[in-house]
């Protein structure tokens, strides 16, 4: 589990450079130790004094200042208090200047950790803070979480869910509660709040009531009791994530009882300490039998607007299926008016080729912000990709949407590029390099391929607005023709793409389950008409003919395949960029990183194989040829 970097040197460069595992992120400051630094003793102090490499560096306290905000100016930081003063910091280290503060108030990452070690989605190794071999917190995982939280801290990131959604009643358990004040303790000098994911059935399971009825008196006391518990041994204890009547978990709906009313309650249990309730708008399924999944939130919640305590906010994800390659976003956003919202974006790569694709996520979620501009929300999750491999995050670039998501978090206006370009220097940059004069041409093809590595992943993948067509279950691979008969059919790919002999997509106009009518103007009406919508978009609204005409001439069929190749093409050129940037990365991380994506390029050759096999046997060879 130590992540100890390995120092040998390299044939293949003519400089010697570090060998590399990956375990110290973007965090590979040189060790100075030569700055001055003036002010209180914390964590910003520490910092400076191993890293800053100027000779002076002056930390200065100004309580009229907004909190975590900073200023600096020269080597001078001056921030509300410590927490400010450590932002300010890393910020100087990364070489800002001026004044910031961050967007949003809550920056929060979920781990879908489970307490038997095993993560959701997780590809990455076990979960860095449940161990069921060990019920206490040794000295080998408080020096892990500590180097979490500094990363964390490093990029603004204040919170942190520490258990899976879909959560296990054992968590609100005695040893478990004091598992977790250990793990805030070590977080809270890095200004990180623990939050908890609870099953909603809790009273039953930990408390043997016979009900969770959230209007029942002595549930509502056992979580009254439960929350005063936490906050005696947690009073900084940030507050629950729910997960609710979806995909089979507990909810006030098994009471007939609405979201609101099972979300109050919560909310009234934890308002005297301040603590909050994220409720998630994910649900499908048992209330909406034979509704188009991606309606379903809207209509289970819209009634709800208005009836929330004014400490629960909504949970959503960014679209309203389940974290595609691409989606439009979630019109939950346009329909609930009086609700605080939260989005929740996914970082771990449950549907981009998990951590065996290089896939940067930072240029789907500015295209999400284009859409939901970041003053309608009051807070951004994100569903973390750390594990305990030495790299923490699996693949070296998907540390890149860890630290991705933590600067838009602090500041969503930022540009997918501009944190690409930050990421790259800070994670590969080598100084003694800097004056090759062939670095920046690879630079600026590493900052390429990151930029155009999603666009690729939808093209090989689900170009068109084509959605959920994977494999059951784990989500990896291509499976078009996925229909069983006992899952539920919101499961089966054919239920997304509806291919037959005269076309493919699924018809969400007023024509078809009328999913536009959920969205504002100007989209309603966008994407309701074929003529209009965007093509990206296309099959996610439209069934649409396979000759229909695209925008460029070309059939629907021709530029399915054009889509197709194109995105396999641009994993080869991924790997011809990679092979150029050879001898300015270092041997362990060059090599992990090629075997990756020669593991892309294959799965990418086989979606494209399998997928246009399967449509292409709906397209009439007479079809096919105009
Ligand atoms: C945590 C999808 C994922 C599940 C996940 C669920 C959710 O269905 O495949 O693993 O469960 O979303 O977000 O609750």
């Amino acid at each position: 589990m130590k992540r100890i970097a390995l120092f040998v040197t390299t044939l293949a460069c003519a400089i010697c450079v570090m060998a590399e595992d990956g375990s110290r992120l973007w965090l590979r400051y040189e060790r100075v130790q030569k700055a001055e630094v003036t002010g209180p003793e914390c964590i910003a102090k520490e910092e400076l004094r191993n890293y800053y490499a100027g000779e002076k560096a002056n930390l200065v306290i100004d309580t009229s200042m907004p909190e975590d905000a900073y200023n600096i100016s020269g080597s001078t930081i001056t921030a509300k208090n410590e927490i400010g003063l450590m932002y300010g910091a890393y910020a100087l280290l990364r070489g800002e200047s001026g004044y910031s503060a961050p967007y949003w108030k809550l920056r929060i990452l979920n781990h879908w950790d489970n307490l038997d070690g095993s993560i959701e989605r997780g590809y990455a190794g076990k979960s860095i803070f449940w161990d069921p071999e060990k019920n206490e917190i040794g000295k080998e995982k408080r020096d892990l979480i500590k180097e979490y939280a500094r990363a964390n801290a490093s990029i603004g990131i204040n919170g942190t869910v520490l258990n899976n959604v879909n959560a296990s009643p054992k968590m609100l358990s005695a040893p478990y509660i004091q598992q977790v004040k250990e793990i805030a303790a070590i977080l809270r000098p890095y200004g990180i709040k623990v939050y908890l994911s609870v099953n909603f059935a809790s009273p039953m399971a930990l408390g043997k009531l016979k009900t969770a009825d959230p209007l029942d008196k002595n549930v509502v006391a056992w979580w009254k009791a439960k929350a005063k518990e936490i906050y005696q041994q947690i009073p900084d204890f940030g507050g629950f994530l729910v997960k609710a009547n979806s995909e089979g978990q507990p909810g006030p709906g098994d009471y007939h009882r609405t979201h609101a009313q099972g979300a109050n309650m919560l909310a009234d249990a934890v308002k005297p300490y301040g603590g909050i309730i994220m409720w998630r708008s994910f649900v499908y399924g048992a209330n909406h039998k034979g509704e188009d999944r991606v309606k379903q939130a809207v209509s289970e919640f819209v009634n709800d607007d208005g009836k929330f305590r004014d400490n629960v906010i909504l949970q959503s994800k960014n679209g309203p299926l389940d974290f595609q390659p691409r989606e439009p976003y979630a019109p939950i956003f346009d329909n609930m008016h009086k609700t605080p919202q939260m989005a929740e974006l996914q970082i771990t790569q449950e549907y981009l080729g998990q951590s065996r694709h290089l896939v940067y996520l930072a240029p789907m979620w500015e295209e999400f912000f284009g859409f939901v501009r970041p003053q309608r929300l009051i807070g951004i999750a994100g569903v973390a990709n750390i594990g305990l491999d030495k790299n923490w995050c699996g693949h070296h670039f998907s540390q890149a949407n860890w630290y991705a998501f933590g600067r838009l978090a602090w500041n969503p206006l930022l540009s997918s590029e501009q944190i690409a370009r930050e990421w790259l220097e800070e994670t590969f940059g080598d100084k003694r390099l800097k004056e090759d004069s062939r670095l920046s041409t690879i630079n600026h093809q590493l900052l390429d391929m990151m930029m155009r590595s999603r666009e690729a992943c939808v093209d090989y993948m689900m170009p068109l607005g084509l959605h959920h067509i994977f494999k059951f279950d784990h989500h990896y691979g291509p499976e078009p023709d996925g229909f069983i008969a006992s899952y539920p059919l919101e499961w089966c790919p054919v239920y997304y793409h509806k291919a037959d002999s005269l076309g493919v997509g699924f018809n969400r106009s007023h024509t078809g389950t009328d999913a536009t009518s959920q969205y504002n103007e100007p989209y309603r009406s966008l994407y309701d008409d074929l003529s209009t919508c965007p093509e990206q978009y296309l099959l996610w609204f439209h069934h649409v003919p396979w000759t229909y005409r695209m925008k460029d001439g070309s059939t629907l069929w021709e530029s399915l395949q054009k889509h197709y190749d194109h995105g396999v093409n641009e994993v080869e050129d991924f790997l011809r960029i990679w092979q150029n940037a050879k001898p300015y990365i270092d041997e362990q991380r060059w090599k992990e990183t090629d075997e990756r994506l020669h593991h892309q390029l294959e799965n990418a050759r086989e979606w494209r194989k399998v997928c246009l096999n399967y449509f292409g046997s709906f397209v009439s060879s007479h079809t096919s040829k105009e």
